[in-house]
């Protein structure tokens, strides 16, 4: 088996905590094939932006390009305005290693409650595809007069033909080899007349590949309203960098918590290494207290597991989380617990040890 190299960015907030857990329980999945990971862990966040006024050193991608993966915790500080944040890390590194898959799940686990009424567990399942490289993140714009009263600001969205037409095509792919067949694609091309119309030409041109997925194209603002009123319809799901990120929020609430939401930045031509990190932000109201819920980050564990190809170990992660959430405890506050973020990571980690 070989060593797989890990980069560390546990980041800020409770992402250092959630990380430590999820490690953890990471060895602890992969202990019967030996000493697996080879983790390297980067101090670069918030904490060294207050030491060096920039969130990494500048040589910082060169060195996280020979790891296999990067395994991140959170971004974000309340004294750091989070474009600040965003753009001085987590988009550079999603950019520079054309990840631009990103992968999140919203599955509802047995002894989880929805806060939509009568949902039984799996009955929502779904996976989202965000692009993850262009669209409404470009960071393409300026500002004239800034702080003045002529304060000028232009943001411009990037949709390329290439990258509309790359995303889509992994989630057909993805929705191809799932039973249900179906994949939605939202975007708001009634207001949006270049970008997302281009987005929805190019969704129609590659579905003709695919006869066999059932497809169906939402605006946003419609699509919101039906993640809540038919959450069960929806399989495979595609949107935008912005759209993908503020529905699967809401994608991870109805699912019963944000603590539970795991994702995956890809390059599926492996060329680059990989980015696992949960959903969630840094968290600062709960941060340093030992009480987040690290499932969201053991998930993305699991995630860049079967990326590795290490599916047995993969598969014990999900198994053991099933198993500590059907049993109702140990659980974080967010699930209504009192437990304490080592201890669920302990406890996943337990069943994944007798299991
Ligand atoms: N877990 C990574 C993290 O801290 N994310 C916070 C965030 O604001 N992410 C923005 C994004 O994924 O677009």
């Amino acid at each position: 088996m070989p060593k797989f190299r890990i980069a560390v960015l546990a980041g800020d907030g409770i992402g250092p905590e959630v990380v430590a857990a999820a490690i953890a329980v990471l060895e602890a999945a992969a202990a019967p094939w030996g000493g697996v990971f080879d983790w390297t862990r980067y101090p670069w966040g918030t904490n060294y932006y207050f030491e060096h006024g920039q969130m990494a050193p500048p040589d910082f991608l060169d060195r996280l390009q020979p790891h296999d993966a990067i395994f991140l915790g959170a971004v974000g500080h309340p004294k750091v305005q989070d474009h600040i944040t965003l753009n001085g890390l987590l988009l550079p590194i999603r950019r520079r290693f054309d990840q631009f898959i990103c992968l999140r799940p919203a599955y509802l686990y047995d002894g989880v409650e929805s806060p939509l009424k009568n949902k039984r567990a799996g009955e929502i399942d779904m996976l989202v595809f965000r692009e993850n490289t262009e669209g409404e993140y470009a960071n393409i714009g300026g500002r004239l007069y800034a702080q003045t009263d002529h304060d000028i600001a232009v943001q411009t969205s990037l949709f390329t033909r290439r990258g509309c037409e790359r995303i889509i095509r992994a989630a057909f792919d993805s929705a191809r080899a799932r039973p249900r067949k179906r994949l939605a694609s939202i975007t708001k091309s009634n207001a949006q007349g270049y970008g997302m119309v281009l987005w929805d030409e190019t969704f129609a041109r590659v579905a003709a590949e695919f006869p066999d997925v059932a497809t169906e194209s939402l605006l946003i603002d419609r699509a919101v309203m039906e993640f809540v009123r038919r959450p069960e319809s929806f399989d495979v799901v595609v949107a935008s960098n912005l759209f993908g990120d503020i529905l699967t929020d809401l994608a991870a609430i109805i699912v019963g918590s944000m603590g539970l939401a795991a994702s995956g930045n890809i390059d599926p031509t492996r060329k680059n290494p990989s980015m696992f990190e949960p959903v969630h932000g840094s968290a600062p109201d709960i941060a340093g207290q030992g009480i987040a819920n690290p499932l969201a980050a053991i998930l993305s564990g699991a995630m860049m597991l079967e990326f590795l190809k290490l599916p047995e170990a993969a598969g014990a992660i999900h198994q053991a989380v099933r198993d500590v959430l059907r049993r109702g405890e140990p659980r974080t506050a967010d699930l209504g617990g009192r437990a304490t973020t080592a201890a669920v990571g302990a406890a996943v980690a337990d069943a994944i040890r007798r299991g």
